[in-house]
């Protein structure tokens, strides 16, 4: 690189990379063949439009790019391209919430999303997000005894505040979600199901995790997570018509024509709606990671994910830490590190790992009587290390430093 500042910076994060035991739930490493597609040429070209209708010329192989990015994400998920779409362009995940939205809720309309503190996300509706200040959010949250999902309390709400679409899907749930139970939900008012699957996406599509898919109305997804792909977003819609929009209370704004289909009108909101041309470059990377995830080998790296996320909780629980919802069925766990009082406060226990080579984030506990940026717990997650080949047993090594370093 004739650039010797920004190279110098590029292998330093390289070895810091290689060098820390990354334990953040949302990161992972992607193989050098989906780096490869990444910094291809086709970081060189615009392509504002969709396949076969572009606004610019010298399209034929983009047009092919992104319908193979499309037709793997289908394949992966098991959809069938006669009642599914596959939109790949978003930029990324907070894109992709906001193209949905804005397709299919009338500007002031109601989403019932989960509060950020109870492990939602800002696009499900945060008051400091645009999704909060376009939209009205209806939150809802887990249940202060079991820290679980409260299915009849979620349906109370959904009943009374009546959201024009309902979010499922976290950024720091541990649990399973049951998709059933959440489309009763939506039926029982009438609402659209978006599930935000960028978590736990791998997981599904390895078979370690229940899929949205027979529930959903729309799914959403990076692409960058348990995914293992560039960074990018998916968004995944059925090819039933919108709702006719003479049903609609509340709204400032009548959204689009009843002939229309959810993914007509998503692809609309994506382009020329929210964003300009698509990232070939992460189209291609994206395609890429899609055919890796659709492996045997995937499906055993899921597994494993799951595996290792569990005994890292087993084994922190066994030495005294208390694990929000007492574990986890997925590739995250939230520890309650302050114990009211009794231990360390999130942004400490982040820290103190830090300096010993362990990263992970602090992060707010349900009902946490302390603030955002110094809370009660950090969160864990074993995507990233699992690709590295991490097993149980290494876990249990991690989980006993972990302790060491967190003790008062
Ligand atoms: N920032 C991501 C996470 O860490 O969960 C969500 O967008």
């Amino acid at each position: 690189m004739k650039d010797k500042r920004t190279e110098r910076l590029i292998r330093r994060e390289e070895r810091r990379q290689k060098r820390v035991v990354n334990l953040i739930a949302s990161e992972n490493y992607v193989s050098d063949d989906v780096r490869e597609a990444l910094a291809s040429v086709f970081t060189n070209k615009y392509a504002e439009g969709y396949p076969g209708k572009r606004y610019y010329g010298g399209n034929e192989i983009s047009d092919e790019v992104e319908r193979l990015c499309e037709e793997r994400a289908l394949k992966l998920f098991k959809l069938s391209p006669k009642k599914w779409h596959a939109n790949v362009q978003p930029y990324s995940g907070s894109p992709a919430n906001f193209a949905v939205y804005l397709a299919l809720v009338p500007t002031g309309g109601k989403i019932m999303g989960m509060t950020l503190s109870h492990g939602g996300h800002l696009t499900h509706g945060h008051g400091v997000s645009a999704t909060g200040k376009l939209w009205e959010q209806v939150p809802y949250g887990v249940s202060k005894k079991t820290e679980r999902l409260d299915y009849a309390e979620l349906l109370r709400v959904a009943k009374k505040k009546k959201p024009h679409l309902i979010v499922a899907g976290f950024t720091a749930y541990p649990r399973k979600i049951n998709f059933k139970k959440f489309r009763g939900i939506a039926d029982a008012v009438g609402a659209y199901l978006m599930v935000d699957m960028s978590h736990f996406a791998g997981l599904v599509a390895g078979g370690a995790y229940p899929s949205p898919f027979k529930y959903a109305d729309v799914v959403t997804t990076t692409t960058h997570k348990t995914l293992r792909g560039p960074r990018g977003a998916i968004i995944f819609s059925r090819k039933s018509e919108i709702r006719n929009p003479k049903s609609e209370t509340n709204s400032k704004r009548k959204i689009q024509n009843s002939k229309v289909t959810i993914a007509q009108a998503i692809d609309k909101a994506v382009f020329p709606g929210l964003q300009g041309g698509p990232h070939l470059n992460q189209i291609a990377a994206a395609a890429v990671a899609l055919q890796e995830a659709d492996t045997p080998a995937f499906k055993k790296y899921a597994k494993q994910v799951v595996k290792n996320a569990r005994m890292l909780a087993e084994e922190l629980q066994k030495r005294g830490w208390r694990v929000v919802s007492g574990g986890t069925d997925s590739h995250l766990l939230l520890i309650d590190t302050w114990m009211r009082g009794r231990g360390i406060s999130g942004k400490e226990a982040s820290e103190r790992l830090e300096k010993a080579g362990i990263i992970v984030n602090m992060n707010t506990i349900p009902f946490d009587t302390r603030k955002p940026m110094d809370p009660s717990g950090i969160r864990l997650g074993t995507p990233a290390e699992t690709t590295r080949g991490v097993k149980e047993k290494d876990m249990k090594k991690i989980a006993a430093k972990i302790d060491a370093i967190l003790k008062k």
